[in-house]
C-alpha cells in the first residue's frame, strides 16, 4: 500500500478497532476516504466525495476529499507565490510519514505527515505537519505551520479544501448568516452580507466567508455533518453547479449533484507568523446522526 503512495495506516486493525476507516495519499497528504458507521448500525459510510475521475497516481491534485491549500488560496498574487500553481504546493507535493501510528487509549489513532518544501518551490523556510486523528466518530485534521527562520516573518494563507459527500440540491448550511462574504462568482471581488440563516448550493456557489464562528452544520434528509474549526477564521463555500462542474476535466459526469465544498481556512487575507513561530489550523468532522434515530 505505501508503494502505491497510498497509505493506510499499517497497524490496519487500530483503524478497525475504531470502528472507522481512512486512506491516505501521502501524495498531498490528501485523505480520500473517511468511512464512519451509520447511526444504529454497524455499517461504514463515506462521508467524503471523491470523483470517479480523480487522479491518485500522483500526476495532479485529486478531485475530492480533503486537498491541503498552502500557501496561496486560488492563483497566487504574492511575489513569492509567483511560481506556484492555483492553490499553492502543498497539495501536489509527496508529504513523508515517519510509519508511527499513535493509539490514544483505544479511542483514538493519529498518523502525522510532514513535508519540508524544496528550495526550487519556495524561498520560504517552512516546515508542515498535518496531524490527522481518527475515532468511531470523528475525523480531526490539524496543520501546523511551522516557521523554521530565525529572522524571517512567513505570510501564507491555508485552507482544508473538504468535499462533503452530500446531496447538493438538499443540502442546508447553518453558521454563516451575517457574515460578509466575496461573491466569487461574479466579477468584481464584490463582498455582501450573508442573509440567509440557512444557506444552501442551489445554485453555483463561491463565497469566501469572513471571520465566521468556527463551527457549522451540514445537514440533508437522513444526514449531516458538524464542522468545528480551530485557526482557520475564515470559511468558503463552493459548489460549480452543472454548468462550471462539466468543464472540470476530473469531475465526474454529474459529480456537482454528489458534494458541496465547507473549507476551513485563513484565506480573506494573509497570515504572518514570527520567527521560530507555529501556528495550527485545524477542523473537527463529526457525522450527525439521522434525525429520524433515537439517540440514547
Ligand atoms: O475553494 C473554491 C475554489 O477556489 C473554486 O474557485 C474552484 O477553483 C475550486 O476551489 C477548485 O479549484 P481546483 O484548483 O481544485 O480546480
Amino acid at each position: 500500500l505505501l508503494e502505491a503512495g497510498r497509505l493506510l495506516s499499517l497497524e490496519e486493525e487500530a483503524f478497525q478497532q475504531m470502528g472507522a476507516t481512512l486512506e491516505v495519499l501521502k501524495y498531498g497528504a490528501t485523505i480520500i476516504s473517511w468511512k464512519a458507521p451509520k447511526s444504529g448500525s454497524n455499517d461504514l459510510v463515506e462521508q467524503l466525495f471523491i470523483s470517479s475521475k480523480a487522479a491518485l497516481d500522483g500526476s495532479k491534485p485529486v478531485r475530492g476529499g480533503i486537498p491541503i491549500v498552502f500557501p496561496c488560496f486560488g492563483a497566487p498574487t504574492r511575489p513569492e507565490h509567483s511560481k506556484l500553481p492555483q492553490h499553492g504546493y502543498a497539495r501536489n507535493s509527496t508529504w513523508q510519514w515517519d510509519g508511527q501510528t499513535l493509539m490514544d487509549n483505544d479511542v483514538a489513532v493519529s498518523i502525522r505527515l510532514t513535508l519540508t518544501p524544496e528550495p526550487s518551490m519556495t524561498s520560504d523556510r517552512v516546515v508542515l505537519a498535518y496531524v490527522i486523528t481518527l475515532s468511531e466518530h470523528q475525523l480531526n485534521t490539524d496543520l501546523h505551520v511551522i516557521n523554521t527562520s530565525s529572522d524571517q516573518p512567513l505570510t501564507f494563507q491555508a485552507l482544508l479544501h473538504t468535499y462533503i459527500r452530500a446531496p447538493k440540491a438538499a443540502a442546508h448550511i447553518d453558521g454563516l448568516q451575517n457574515l460578509t462574504f466575496l461573491d466569487k462568482t461574479i466579477a468584481g471581488n464584490q463582498k455582501f452580507r450573508e442573509s440567509r440563516a440557512v444557506a444552501d448550493v442551489h445554485q453555483f456557489t463561491d463565497y469566501v466567508y469572513e471571520d465566521g464562528p468556527r463551527e457549522y452544520t451540514v445537514t440533508w434528509p437522513d444526514g449531516g455533518l458538524k464542522v468545528k474549526a480551530i485557526g482557520f477564521k475564515d470559511v468558503v463555500l463552493w459548489n460549480p453547479g452543472p454548468q462550471k462542474g462539466s468543464e472540470i476535466s476530473d469531475m465526474e459526469e454529474g459529480g456537482w449533484e454528489r458534494f458541496l465544498c465547507l473549507e476551513p481556512g485563513y484565506v480573506a487575507d494573509f497570515n504572518t507568523i514570527r520567527p521560530g513561530e507555529t501556528w495550527i489550523g485545524g477542523q473537527t468532522l463529526t457525522p450527525i446522526r439521522s434525525p429520524g434515530t433515537l439517540s440514547v
